[in-house]
């Protein structure tokens, strides 16, 4: 069988970084598509040299949507660009349409236009539940989005239905839960956390500021995630899955492991700061991914107490690493959230 090709929009994104590595790992040409911006994004896949091809392109710009999908007549396409940080929703609601929203319409017409065959994976979001209406969400819940990120990723979503049932195409979406690494964005609250543990058991900082510590979420591991992206591809007839863990923990659930894993006590540490309350908050997701389970075969790897001692060894050895190269050590969170 001929090497097969897959197309990744968001390639520089803690996502889309394990899945060109996992893709690699399976016998893939893989091409990703990044953006011309005015700072470096391309960390997270610097190690992957010369493994996989980089072409410039934007979910804004249709004319590079489609140029791309057509030189490069992919088998499989995942969609994983967004503006994915839920604050910076509300801050940038027209921008978030366009990118998250409008974006997915965008690749589904270069694909349908350039490369009707090729089989493409919407990346959904569990934050299209929202103020969920049943506890656990699976594929029959209905939804209820809280803010412009999640009624743009259910935009998505549903487009992507569309396609597939206007055009007969292969369109899957995959409806995953929060899902963590040390590859996190350092705005996410469980990077945020586990890297200022990292940075207070060095004695740099002594306060971490947060939000809203009651909100539950159901973590999971990332590359465990990404495996169920690639599965849901190889399916015989295209349908969307859940991706969950089945467990949910709260906020100051997760400070309390992280602190008490560095051998600190959260309570002296952790200082509720009403800036990082949102507008209107998702209280409490927990996700049921049975049919994921039997189809699929998927299942996580890495629960919760796990998950988070890796988040913070792999910080606690960053800032060391920073510390004996004697670099920056402001704390570089690079995204202010809504004042
Ligand atoms: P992420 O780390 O924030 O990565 C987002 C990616 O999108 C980056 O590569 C970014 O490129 C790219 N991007 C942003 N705007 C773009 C544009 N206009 N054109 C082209 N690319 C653009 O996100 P992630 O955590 O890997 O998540 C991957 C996807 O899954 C996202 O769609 C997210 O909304 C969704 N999702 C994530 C989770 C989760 O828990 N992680 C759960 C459910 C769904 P730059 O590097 O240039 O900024
Ligand atoms: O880590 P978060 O910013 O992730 P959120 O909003 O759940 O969104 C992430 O998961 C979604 C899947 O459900 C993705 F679609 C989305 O792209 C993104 O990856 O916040 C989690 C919870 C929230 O309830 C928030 O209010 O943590 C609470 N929180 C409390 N203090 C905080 C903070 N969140 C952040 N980012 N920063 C805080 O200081």
């Amino acid at each position: 069988m001929s090497r097969r090709t897959a197309l990744i929009t968001g390639i520089t994104g803690q996502d889309g970084s394990y899945l060109a590595e996992y893709l690699l790992e399976l016998g893939y040409r893989v091409v990703g598509i990044t953006r011309r911006t005015s700072s470096h994004t391309g960390g997270r896949i610097e190690h992957l040299g010369e493994r996989i091809e980089l072409i410039g392109a934007d979910l804004l710009d249709q004319t590079s949507l489609l140029a791309i999908v057509d030189q490069v007549q992919p088998d499989e396409i995942y969609n994983l660009a967004a503006q994915s940080f839920v604050p910076a929703s509300w801050q940038q609601p027209v921008l978030t349409s366009e990118v998250t929203a409008l974006g997915v319409t965008r690749l589904l017409e270069a694909a349908r236009i350039a490369c009707p065959s090729a089989r493409v994976y919407q990346a959904s979001s569990s934050e299209m539940f929202g103020m969920a209406t049943e506890t656990p969400q699976n594929e029959r819940t209905p939804f209820y989005p809280r803010s412009p990120y999640g009624v743009s990723k259910l935009y998505g979503h549903w487009i992507a239905v569309n396609y597939r049932e206007s055009y007969g195409m292969f369109v899957t979406s995959g409806i995953l839960f929060n899902h963590e690494s040390p590859r996190r964005g350092r705005e996410f609250v469980t990077r945020k956390i586990s890297h200022r543990v990292a940075r207070i058991a060095h004695g740099l900082d002594r306060e971490l500021r947060l939000g809203n510590l009651d909100a539950r979420r159901d973590w999971g591991y990332a590359p465990d995630y990404v495996r169920a992206m690639h599965a849901m591809l190889q399916r015989d007839h295209p349908r969307d899955y859940v991706i969950a863990t089945g467990e949910t923990h709260s906020v100051g659930e997760f400070c309390a492991h992280a602190f008490a894993h560095a051998g600190l006590d959260w309570r002296e540490h952790v200082v509720v700061d009403p800036a990082f309350l949102r507008p209107a908050d998702v209280e409490l997701l927990v996700g049921d991914a049975a049919d994921a389970r039997r189809d699929l075969g998927w299942r996580p790897t890495v629960d919760f107490p796990e998950l988070v001692h890796i988040m913070v060894d792999a910080d606690l050895a960053l800032v060391a690493e920073e510390l004996s190269r004697g670099s920056r050590l402001g704390d570089p969170s690079p995204i202010p959230l809504l004042p």
